[in-house]
């Protein structure tokens, strides 16, 4: 508690004092979390005895985040738990330490940036937006928004029945498809008409034979009051009839989402993803081409599964369509990405509609362009969309969905125009991959643009309607690491903006709904149907000497692979993993390694960092004498290869290797583990997550890769004296995939969210409308002369 922290101060003002000198005589401005604790570790062992290592002092130490340092001050920010941070300041003469309002803290650290007192600032607040909306107040409940949802909006039915009634009744006459009414027509004008005409309905139901049907029924049922969408069969019909009754009688959270997620709500998505290559093959490897688009692909075919499922079950002859619209690439060397139009192997109704970007003269941009540059293009390219989004479905689309920043922007462009729901997923916020990425964005600002990219998240992630994330810590973190989302609730820009409440990560719209692997391809290794016409290929790149775009000829064929496949970027940290390595003799001796990434050349890049990259992995084969250990190869493989590849690993007993300074969420580790294949991952972002330490795989530290080295060493000199070891962790793996990362659960989920937050826009709109406001001003104000001036 913050009372006994301040009592342990002034009782121990000498200590203390020292303590804080201590910072100051660092010399640093501004000095990291962990550093202080080091500090302060260091101090403590000094000072033995003196009870400052278990003070209040000490728990406060122990989750400073950050503090920012002068010759009078040293303020501070801590966060004594998930997702709740405090601001203290200490004077160094005056020798007192106080709470400060996050104001204070922020235009501080502002100081130290631009050397002035101007505190003056453009300060962003969502908070005064929301006081009225109901937010949940556990950190368990983080992530679980949709639950949280439900019974609240169940106790507002329940509290102000009559007009909660009137939501429902109104808003179950929404729905249509082309002029097709569903739910109810215009002879139940009422509650109480509605009350009685589902006790007349369920009385004929059951008089009707068990094998009913709708088109058997619906004469009776229409002159009742209802339209299609009650379900296929009698019992369908009669169960939806019964949950509304229900629902009418004494609302119910449980029954509230069921009965919602019944109503026919979604025929047409559109899913925005403009950069990067997006395309069925050829494509993954390349410059900001990865995970994103395997994501999207597989999610659309999963998603157009359930839909056609959930619309059968409806009893409604209607095809579902998907858009996923993308940047069209003219000068697209071997990708399909200069194609206006693709179908989606695999779907029925799904396509690719690629826009091109436009300058500022209309003239389409002819190359690939890097994500951080996308800002200026995104508003035509919009507005373009809708034009032929219009023209295919000829209708709005019900759910827009968002990937990543620049296409999370895209969709609240559109969603705004056309009304509709607008979904949010980031895939990989950039804010918490870079070190101070807000603090100095100016420093940064010519490469990677973020006071665009910021701004645009802010907008989105205060715009949509809900927001699906991988894994909790996406949202939240840990106990011990702030979370991406968490990230925007406090930050300053100096010279440009001072956020307050940017994000709320006890928000009701933000959901764990987690992706999947590819289960066609991504099977396990002892599975009967394996591709094995692919196992010559996979010799022959793996150990042949005729294949282009290679270095390193493995020699000891009978060892077991070390596997890592990334894109070639600094973040993927391969060349880390490959400087682990060629450093520890004893992995050396056990086992060679086998890297998929990138190019052999750095001048067949067109991306700086991946040019850097590919000199460095050159100069580590150098330096360690790699060639007769390590294959790399700079391909891009195709699905089922890559698939099989996993397996081919498996077979060998080998081990996948995620490395990464950090990961958002890490496609590759559930494919790896999918296949039964061991994996050890970063423990900076999902892979935290996915994996329980020793039972599902194994958590690596990227930041000490002489450990990692230790650990993998240390795992294959087990599995040689100990075979069953590999076998136990490929059972973790496979049963920890099958849990919690299958795209079926996705689809269910993501569509019944879809519903529920539908009829939440529905029924809360006129509330949000001050925030569609504030948010216009932001886009207008604020990002569109940062994009220009790019
Ligand atoms: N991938 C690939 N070839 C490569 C690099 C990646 O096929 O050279 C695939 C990989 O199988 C995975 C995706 O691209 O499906 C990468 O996703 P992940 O989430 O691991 O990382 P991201 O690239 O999105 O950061
Ligand atoms: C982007 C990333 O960086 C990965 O960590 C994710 O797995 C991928 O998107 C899919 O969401």
């Amino acid at each position: 508690m913050l009372a006994t922290l301040l009592e342990y101060v002034q009782q121990n003002t000498n200590l203390v004092n020292e303590l804080f000198h201590r910072y100051r005589e660092k010399g640093k401005m501004l000095i990291l979390g962990s550093d202080m604790w080091d500090e302060f570790d260091t101090f403590c062992q000094e000072n033995a005895g003196s009870g400052l290592f278990n003070s209040p002092l000490g728990d406060y130490i122990k989750n400073a985040q950050e503090a920012a340092i002068n010759v009078s001050w040293i303020y501070m920010s801590v966060r004594p738990r998930v997702a709740s941070w405090l601001y203290l300041r200490y004077h160094f003469e005056e020798k007192c330490l106080e709470e400060i309002p996050v104001t204070d803290f922020l235009a501080f650290k502002e100081e130290h940036v631009t050397g002035n007192r101007n505190h003056r600032i453009l300060e962003i607040d969502f908070a005064p937006f929301e006081r009225e909306f109901p937010k949940m107040n556990q950190t368990r409940s983080i992530g679980h928004g949709v639950e949280f949802l439900n019974r609240n909006f169940s106790g507002r039915l329940g509290s102000d029945l009559t007009k909660g009634e009137k939501w429902l009744l109104s808003f179950l006459r929404l729905h249509e498809y082309q002029g097709k009414q569903f739910m109810l027509n215009g002879r139940i004008t009422s509650v109480d008409a509605l009350r009685k005409a589902l006790m007349l309905g369920m009385d004929f139901l059951d008089r009707q034979p068990e094998k009913a049907e709708w088109k058997n029924v619906e004469i009776d049922l229409k002159a009742m009051g209802f339209e299609p969408g009650w379900g296929r069969t009698r019992k369908d019909i009669h169960k939806t009839f019964s949950m509304l009754a229900d629902l009418l009688e004494a609302p119910d959270h449980n029954n509230l989402e069921k009965f919602i997620g019944r109503i026919p709500m979604i025929f047409n998505i559109v899913v925005f993803s403009p950069h990067g290559y997006f395309g069925q093959e050829n494509v993954l490897g390349l410059p900001d081409t990865g995970g994103q688009v395997v994501y999207i692909l597989d999610q659309v075919r999963a998603l157009e599964k359930e839909m056609k499922n959930r619309i059968y079950q409806q009893g409604l002859d209607i095809v579902p369509q998907i858009l996923i619209v993308t940047r069209l690439i003219p000068e697209a060397g071997d990708t399909s990405c200069d194609l206006h139009e693709e179908q989606v192997k695999g779907c029925e109704n799904v396509r690719i509609i690629r826009i091109p970007f436009r300058d500022a003269e209309g003239e389409i941009v002819p190359h690939w362009i890097s994500r951080f540059e996308v800002w200026p293009y995104i508003e035509e390219f919009t507005n373009e969309a809708e034009q032929e989004i219009m023209e295919r479905l000829e209708r709005t689309p019900d759910l827009v969905i968002g990937n990543y920043s620049d296409g999370n922007l895209a969709a609240y462009l559109l969603a705004q125009r056309f009304k509709v729901t607008q979904c949010t997923i980031a895939h990989a916020l950039e804010k918490t991959k870079y070190l101070f990425s807000s603090l100095f964005w100016q420093d940064m600002e010519e490469q990677y643009h973020f006071s665009c990219q910021f701004t645009a998240d802010l907008i989105a992630m205060n715009s949509s309607d809900f927001i699906i994330t991988s894994t909790y810590q996406e949202i939240a973190g840990s106990s011990d690491v702030v979370g991406q989302y968490e990230s925007y609730g406090t930050f300053t820009m100096p010279g440009l903006l001072r956020v307050l409440h940017g994000v709320d990560v006890f928000d009701p719209k933000f959901n764990i709904v987690s992706p999947g692997a590819d289960d066609q391809i991504y099977f396990p290794y002892n599975d009967d149907n394996r591709f094995t016409e692919l196992n010559d290929e996979l010799e022959r790149l793996i150990f042949g000497d005729d294949v282009d775009n290679c270095r390193g000829r493995i020699q000891d064929k009978e060892k077991p692979i070390l596997f890592s496949m990334a894109r070639l970027d600094h973040i993927k940290n391969l060349t880390g993993l490959i400087e682990w390595y060629g450093a520890n003799s004893r992995l050396r001796e056990i086992a060679n390694v086998l890297i998929v990434g990138g190019l052999m050349n750095p001048e067949d890049s067109g991306d700086d960092e991946e040019k850097g990259q590919i000199v460095k992995m050159h100069d580590l084969f150098d330096q360690f004498g790699l060639d007769s250990q390590v294959r790399w190869l700079g391909l891009r493989l195709g699905k089922s290869l890559s698939g099989e590849l996993y397996r081919f690993i498996a077979d060998k007993r080998g081990a996948f290797v995620q490395p990464a300074f950090f990961e958002a969420f890490g496609l590759t580790v559930i494919e790896a583990m999918a296949t039964g294949l061991p994996t050890f991952a970063t423990r900076h972002g999902g892979p935290l997550e996915i994996i329980e330490d020793r039972i599902s795989g194994f958590h690596i530290d990227p930041n000490h890769g002489d450990q990692a080295a230790d650990i993998l060493a240390d795992f294959f000199e087990r599995c040689s004296q100990d075979p069953d070891h590999w076998h136990t962790l490929s059972k973790g793996a496979l049963e920890r995939v099958e849990e919690r990362y299958t795209w079926k659960r996705y689809a269910q989920r993501l569509l019944g969210l879809s519903c529920v937050y539908g009829f939440w826009k529905f029924a809360t709109n006129l509330e949000r409308q001050e925030t569609g406001r504030y948010l216009e001003m932001l886009y207008h104000l604020q990002f569109k002369p940062l994009a220009e001036k790019i």
